[in-house]
């Protein structure tokens, strides 16, 4: 079964603004949400896919699949239509009260058959998690502020089970100043090249500073293996957005 993730198309930074606000994922985002991350995060439906494939292979018996930051549920519904292992759970959260109710809309099709599926909206800080096999944090990392990603990911490896997988995609950032700023120049273009204005991509990079804050995949591969993993790797990288695997 397919479920369309078609949106409005984003506009949402067209016009000229006089006031910039800090982005937030409002009522106004969510009517455009799949339009917007598709056109502005590069791979993002091969990941989709592919979040569904690395969940077929490592779902468990009786385990829960967590995706954390599940905005519309795109990864929710990709791990829903893959996953076969008998009596697994799909436990997606998000703390924009918006996007859950949408995300509640848009998988309630997809009820019956697979792994069910439950919607919590709440901040992935302060949930439980164990009983994990797959743990998705697609693009959701970079809005947790710095001082809480180790006890984040940490929490995530105490209740992954032996050989579980997290699944972290994240918008990376590079220490070398001529990568940083080729990388950025060309998720610029990338843009540009998916129909949006020089008004539109600087408008959306003044919103999204402070709030999406980038790190190299060295400090995500240290952090990683602080929290426990045994080993974390990128396995797809377009420009500067990558994702990465991490086992316990
Ligand atoms: C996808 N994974 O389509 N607790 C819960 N949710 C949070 C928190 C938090 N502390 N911080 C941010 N979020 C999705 C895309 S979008 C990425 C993820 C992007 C949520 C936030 O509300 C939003 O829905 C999501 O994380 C980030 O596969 O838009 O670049």
């Amino acid at each position: 079964m397919t479920i369309s993730m078609q949106s409005a198309k984003d506009s949402l930074y067209a016009s000229p603004l006089g006031e910039i606000n800090a982005f937030a994922f409002d009522e106004t985002v969510v009517k455009v949400f799949p339009d917007m991350i598709q056109r502005s995060v590069p791979g993002y439906n091969t990941i989709i896919s592919a979040i569904g494939l690395l969940a077929a292979r490592f779902a468990k018996e009786d385990s829960v699949c967590y995706d954390l930051g599940c905005s519309l549920g795109a990864a929710t519904l990709a791990m829903h239509q893959q996953i076969t292992a008998k009596n697994c759970r799909i436990f997606a959260v998000d703390c924009s009260a918006a996007m859950v109710e949408q995300c509640r809309q848009n998988l309630a099709v997809a009820s019956g058959g697979g792994a069910e599926i439950e919607i919590l909206c709440a901040d992935v800080r302060d949930i439980a998690i164990s009983n994990a096999s797959v743990v998705v944090l697609n693009f959701t990392l970079q809005f947790i502020p710095l001082a809480d990603r180790q006890a984040f990911l940490t929490t995530i490896y105490q209740g992954l089970l032996p050989g579980g997988i997290l699944i972290l995609s994240e918008k990376l950032a590079f220490d070398d100043v001529r990568q940083q700023a080729l990388q950025i120049d060309m998720h610029h273009l990338f843009k540009k090249a998916q129909g949006y204005s020089e008004l539109e991509i600087s408008q959306k990079r003044s919103a999204l500073e402070n709030v999406l804050i980038p790190e190299t995949f060295a400090a995500h591969q240290q952090r990683l293996k602080a929290a426990g993993f045994a080993s974390a790797e990128v396995w797809f990288q377009y420009f500067n957005f990558a994702s990465m695997i991490a086992l316990k």
